[in-house]
């Protein structure tokens, strides 16, 4: 089943996302650490490059990203033209005060009195663009929340005289090109809950982890996983845990939430669901096929 999320107020969003493109000199991009290249919401770019501004991609949440997979991106997304990525955790004090150098470093031409510098956050929901844009400004102006379009409209606040910032609602696209993407974006917390049934995604983030993080798995749920898949693990989980429906049979549904609620809170450990080789197999694939 393909995962497909774009709630209508999205549609208002980009339309507003478009108008204040013109008066912005750069995009700052949040994306997931753990999904760097499934939460890229492609629309943003096409908006960006109509424009043509510069971008700082920043691979937020890296706290919870396998640090190695992290740098491959890196490295993988500063290779591409007027771009810079720098990973951070916005959740830790300081970590975003490096922002502002990296965005001036991009519009040389900006950042005075007669030209301010005029930035833009966005990126998908869930990703931590208010929590950034609460870290640029040292103080709580925008509500976060751990669940998808917390944000319903623009904020633009100063940093300084000659800086501004301004934090949009999260946005999707139309249509979601890969359903791995899809999943990996569900698993996320990227996506609505009305839209995909968590024990598909559970599925999927097991079977995922179960080919990178084995020895992860073993550690956080005390078993040996060598030789399960995903709904060996599932059921293995149930067990331990002893999630039982009133019927007898194994609460399937509870286990799936622990499981997405473990990989979201880091309990699993640092991983990343995809790094830049499996994105290219994944694309060749598909393309194969
Ligand atoms: N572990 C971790 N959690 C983070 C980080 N940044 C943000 N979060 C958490 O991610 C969740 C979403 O943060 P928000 O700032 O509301 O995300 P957003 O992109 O503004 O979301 P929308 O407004 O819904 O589009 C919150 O629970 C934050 O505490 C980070 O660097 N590390
Ligand atoms: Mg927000």
């Amino acid at each position: 089943m393909a995962i497909q999320w774009y709630p209508g107020h999205m549609t208002q969003a980009r339309k507003k996302a478009e108008e204040t493109m013109e008066f912005t000199d750069l995009v700052i991009e949040v994306l997931d650490a753990r999904v760097p290249e499934a939460s890229h919401n492609p629309v943003i770019n096409e908006m960006r490059l109509f424009r043509q501004r510069p971008n700082l991609k920043i691979l937020n949440k890296a706290d919870l990203a396998d640090p190695k997979v992290t740098q491959d991106w890196l490295n993988y997304f500063n290779a591409q033209p007027n771009t810079k990525a720098v990973a951070l955790s916005c959740k830790k004090p300081g970590d975003a005060n490096k922002i502002p150098k990296y965005c001036l470093a991009l519009t040389p031409h900006r950042g005075t009195h007669l030209k301010p510098l005029r930035m833009l956050i966005m990126g998908i929901p869930n990703v931590g663009k208010s929590t950034l844009m609460n870290a640029l400004l040292n103080r709580r102006v925008a509500k976060v929340g751990d669940e998808p379009a917390v944000t319903k409209s623009q904020q633009r606040f100063d940093l300084s005289e000659t800086m501004s910032i301004t934090d949009t609602p999260g946005m999707m696209w139309p249509k979601i090109q890969y359903e791995s993407d899809g999943y990996m974006l569900a698993a996320s917390h990227a996506i609505g809950r009305n839209a995909v049934i968590d024990e598909d995604v559970a599925l999927f983030l097991a079977d995922n982890l179960l080919k990178t993080y084995p020895e992860l798995l073993n550690v956080r749920y005390k078993l040996d996983v060598s030789n399960m898949d995903g709904v060996d693990l599932l059921e293995a989980i149930a067990k331990r845990r002893s999630y039982k429906r009133h019927d007898g049979l194994w609460d399937t549904e509870k286990t799936a939430v622990a499981f997405l609620t473990d990989y979201r809170s880091g309990a699993i450990g640092r991983v990343s669901l995809e790094n830049p080789d499996s994105r290219a197999a994944m694309i060749a694939i598909s393309q194969a096929s």
